[in-house]
């Protein structure tokens, strides 16, 4: 009698347990050794434990439950309760998601964090009205020229087979002259491997993930902006959490984008050396590249402009204030 009793109380408290728990699903497009995927574990751990595991967020690498582009959606109709995205990737359906896809208009760490104070207003009210919130976002280091070729000036891009990553990395393929294809991180060794792009602009990061240095020998450091991944989370799921367990994802988000800020410093240099150490060269750009590149970047920031409207210039003399 008493042993039924206790486990009919062991049987009460697993059902209770069980039905407290929460599981979110967080798809995430770059690999699971990548810093940003690191840091996702590390929130996702601390969540856990501050919520005495009620809340398990399980982080899917590697674009294997959504591809890139379709993150954003799937976290807006509910199929993932958060995940990570590539902000500029989102260029094309409102200008400020691609702000910190303009060359050189941000262009070190401490002008990223001053871009992103004056983004921040501007998409926590869009991601708002899209029924989503923006938990935090850590840039990726700088991004540089990865090519086959010699480049003494963006004239002797014409030609290359450009992977690009976004609408920005597009356009800057079709000011020099080069051919777009674009090309997510997931798929970009594939398509080294088969000849399908022989170039492209990213970070070190990102070169050392895909193994470029395998096809590719030559990174032009041109440090020409940092594009930010942010995590961005179902405002229903979240209003769905309890008090405690919703101040402890908010929380744990904070902490992790103080975190990802370190790490991506550190992660630049570190990537830097690791990609040497594997027989790239890194290239410091001549005056004329960097000209030729700067001009890129100023034509991109006016068109830029031109469809942003009033909002995107509102945003940048912010930006340029601080
Ligand atoms: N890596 C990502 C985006 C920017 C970066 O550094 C990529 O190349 O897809």
């Amino acid at each position: 009698m008493k042993l039924k009793l206790a486990l009919a109380v062991a049987a009460f408290a697993l059902a209770t347990q069980v039905s407290a728990q929460t599981k979110w699903d967080l798809p995430a497009a770059y690999p699971a050794s990548n810093f940003h995927t690191e840091n996702l574990v590390q929130f996702a751990s601390d969540v856990d434990k501050a919520t005495g595991g009620k809340l398990k967020i399980t982080v899917h690498a590697n674009a294997s439950l959504f591809k890139a582009p379709e993150i954003k959606r799937a976290v807006q109709g509910g199929q993932a309760q958060i995940g990570e995205i590539l902000l500029v990737n989102f260029e094309n359906e409102w200008k400020i998601f691609g702000a910190d896809g303009i060359p050189f208009l941000a262009d070190s760490y401490d002008e990223s964090m001053k871009l992103y104070k004056a983004q921040k207003p501007l998409l926590d009210k869009k991601l708002g009205e899209q029924g989503m919130m923006l938990l935090y976002a850590v840039p990726w280091p700088p991004q540089g020229i990865y090519t086959k070729r010699t480049l003494n000036s963006a004239a002797d891009m014409k030609g290359l087979k450009w992977r690009a990553y976004s609408p920005a990395t597009a356009r800057i393929a079709e000011l020099v002259g080069a051919q777009p294809v674009t090309v997510q991180a997931a798929e970009l060794s594939q398509a080294m491997a088969t000849g399908v792009v022989d170039s492209y602009m990213s970070s070190g990061s990102t070169g050392y993930d895909t193994k470029t240095y395998e096809h590719i020998k030559n990174w032009y450091d041109t440090q020409a902006w940092l594009p930010k991944n942010a995590v961005i989370v179902n405002k229903a799921a979240f209003d769905a959490l309890d008090k405690a367990a919703q101040a402890a994802v908010l929380k744990a988000g904070a902490e992790a984008e103080a975190r990802g800020w370190v790490m991506s410093k550190k992660v630049n240099t570190d990537m830097i050396d690791k990609l040497k150490a594997n027989g790239m060269n890194i290239i410091t750009p001549s005056a004329q590249l960097k000209t030729d590149m700067k001009k890129v970047g100023d034509t991109m920031l006016k068109e830029w402009l031109e469809k942003a409207g009033p909002e995107g210039q509102q945003m940048v003399d912010a930006y340029r204030k601080m």
